[in-house]
């Protein structure tokens, strides 16, 4: 019998699974053995596909994918898969409209993050605004992509919405930034009525004393809403003489107040380990964008990108988190409080 419960979510039987090996030891999280599953020059004039997210579609799965061009420039494809591992990937970048259809592309877009709620598929993204900031797009279809305004003034990233509305209202994770390669950074919640105007701005939670996360954090999948809270996967940032390391933290929101924290893993969840999140072209990197999880089994595969090159798997079940979150959970004053000063 699970202990805990996915909840407001369907079954997905065919979702990507690996059975935990027998040899893992107290690590909470496994590895897919066959990753990475997206490698290097992916699609046509595209060098790398990485931090990336993917929903269940159809028969199949669907997901939008930051690919990174050959001259560099970061855009949105559109790629599709029958079993969540190997994709395909559509030839040109997802072409964004304006309210009247015509094309409205942003200068780059980079980490898309994807939720549905109802029936509506949101993309949301880190975009130039006069500065890095936040984009958004709605379809039904997967073929037009409408751009929404932008939620947040610069400089913001990471941000993540939630698959349903609280309190009456959509609410997005984001994580306010600098212009550039950002040394601090929390994660705060924020609320609207109708995707265009964004307020009651609340702190979630801060870049902890621990020192895999002591640098800065972000939002990585959109929560999960489970029967302890919403399951948030996110990554956290150390400083070494060598640059950033990026690792992925687990933490459980409050389900009616998503700015309290209920229990933070003090450890990281998944750290560099292998070839793929040690080497690449910013080495050293787990980030976090999507899961896919099964409400009858309480599967989860999370999709992270490794070290700015590759897109990797790896899985856990809602039991085993939950139990190794509340085990290892340490939560201080600025994330249990309501967030609001
Ligand atoms: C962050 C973002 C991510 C990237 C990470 C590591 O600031 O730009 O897209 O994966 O740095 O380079």
């Amino acid at each position: 019998m699970a202990k805990y419960t996915i909840l407001n979510s369907p079954a997905v039987p065919n979702m990507p699974w690996q059975d935990r090996p027998a040899d893992l030891g107290d690590i909470p999280v496994w590895r897919y053995t066959e990753n990475p599953i997206i490698g290097r020059n992916p699609v046509k004039n595209v060098a790398r596909i990485f931090n990336s997210a993917v929903v269940p579609y159809e028969d199949g799965f669907i997901g939008v994918f930051r690919a990174e061009r050959k001259d560099g420039i970061p855009f949105i494809y559109l790629g599709r898969s029958k079993d969540g591992i190997h994709w395909s990937f559509e030839e040109d970048r997802i072409n964004f409209v304006d309210e009247n259809g015509k094309t409205f592309m942003p200068l780059y877009a980079y980490d898309p993050r994807l939720v549905r709620i109802d029936d509506k598929y949101y993309i949301i993204w880190c975009q130039d605004a006069y500065g890095a900031s936040i984009g958004m797009a709605v379809t039904t279809d997967f073929k037009t992509f409408t751009r929404l305004e932008n939620p947040f003034l610069p400089f913001n990233r990471n941000a993540v919405m939630f698959p349903r509305k609280i309190h009456g209202n959509y609410m997005l994770l984001s994580r306010p930034s600098d212009s550039g390669h950002t040394p601090f950074g929390d994660i705060y919640v924020s609320e609207s009525p109708d995707l265009v105007y964004w307020g009651k701005h609340r702190h979630v939670m801060g870049k902890a004393p621990e020192w895999w996360e002591s640098v800065k954090i972000g939002a990585g999948a959109a929560p999960i809403e489970t029967s302890e809270g919403w399951l948030l996967f996110y990554h956290g940032v150390t400083g070494t003489c060598n640059g950033f390391v990026y690792s992925i933290g687990g933490a459980i929101l409050d389900i009616d107040e998503p700015s309290r924290v209920k229990y933070r893993c003090k450890t990281f969840l998944l750290t560099p380990e292998n070839w793929y999140e040690e080497r690449g072209f910013v080495p050293n990197v787990c980030f976090p964008c999507a899961t896919i999880h099964d409400s009858a089994t309480g599967r989860i595969a999370v999709y992270y990108g490794a070290a700015d090159s590759y897109v990797a798997l790896a899985f856990t079940t809602l039991d085993e988190i939950v139990d190794y979150i509340k085990e290892n959970s340490v939560t201080r004053e600025d994330d249990t409080e309501l967030g609001r000063r």
